[in-house]
């Protein structure tokens, strides 16, 4: 377990501020990733001293054990039904509060946890604050059947959006590769910028072996951003 003194403190500032929306008897999502992670260990703590009750559903199979293991008692989707709120991280965010995620491969499951919820707050450090998305590179779930032709049509995506047509752009993550908690690969898009995300969602969506991408738009009702000093900003 981190202990607070290992722990990035602009990150704890945002996992605490998020924590403090909680409330008793709430049907919560729980993110993926280190921010997120904070999160449930800060909201395990909060149970722990207030006696909370709360139904927890979990973005991650790594997010389900630690919060298990910290006490927090979590249900899948399905038997909890619609959340409350959930609380996760972020690759970027720009102005408008949208996102790219998907960095610790998860996005799957936290856009549909995120689509469950009535309320999605992200929590995140400085660092993930953008004018314009697309820096970090954009994780594209795909099944693996057909795997080349894919990402030949997801090439061809790019190109019609003026997004670069180089091989480069969209390289499998992992030499195994890597798989995701619902047996997928990860394709990354390295862009640089996106100077339309919903034109990009709308053309990765229709292609037929993506899963899903990691652009969340209009998903976003809250953005804390935690300062190394421990203040936030809510955007
Ligand atoms: C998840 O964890 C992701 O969608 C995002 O990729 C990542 C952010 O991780 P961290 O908080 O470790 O930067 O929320």
């Amino acid at each position: 377990m981190a202990h607070e003194s290992q722990t990035d403190p602009a990150k704890l500032a945002a996992a605490r501020a998020a924590v403090a929306l909680v409330q008793n008897g709430m049907k919560l999502g729980l993110g993926t990733g280190s921010t997120a992670s904070i999160m449930v260990r800060e909201l395990a703590a909060r149970v722990r001293a207030e006696g909370l009750s709360l139904r927890c559903a979990a973005t991650s199979r790594a997010t389900c054990e630690l919060a298990e293991s910290l006490g927090l008692s979590v249900e899948s989707l399905d038997e909890i039904g619609w959340l409350d709120m959930t609380i996760d991280g972020a690759d970027e965010v720009d102005p408008d509060l949208h996102l790219i995620k998907g960095g610790g491969g998860a996005h799957l499951r936290e856009k549909i946890v995120a689509a469950a919820s009535r309320r999605m707050v992200v929590i995140a450090d400085p660092g993930k604050v953008v004018e314009q998305l697309g820096a970090f590179p954009l994780p594209v779930e795909v099944v693996r059947f057909g795997f080349e032709i894919t990402r030949a049509l997801i090439r061809r995506a790019l190109q019609d959006l003026d997004l670069g047509d180089c091989d480069v752009l969209h390289r499998l993550r992992g030499s195994d590769p890597w798989v995701t908690d619902e047996g997928n690969w990860i394709v990354d898009l390295h862009l640089g910028c996106i100077p339309d995300p919903v034109a990009l969602a709308r053309s990765l969506a229709v292609i037929p072996g993506v899963v899903e991408h990691g652009l969340f738009l209009g998903m976003c009702h809250l953005a804390i951003i935690g300062k190394p000093d421990g203040t936030v900003v809510r955007l």
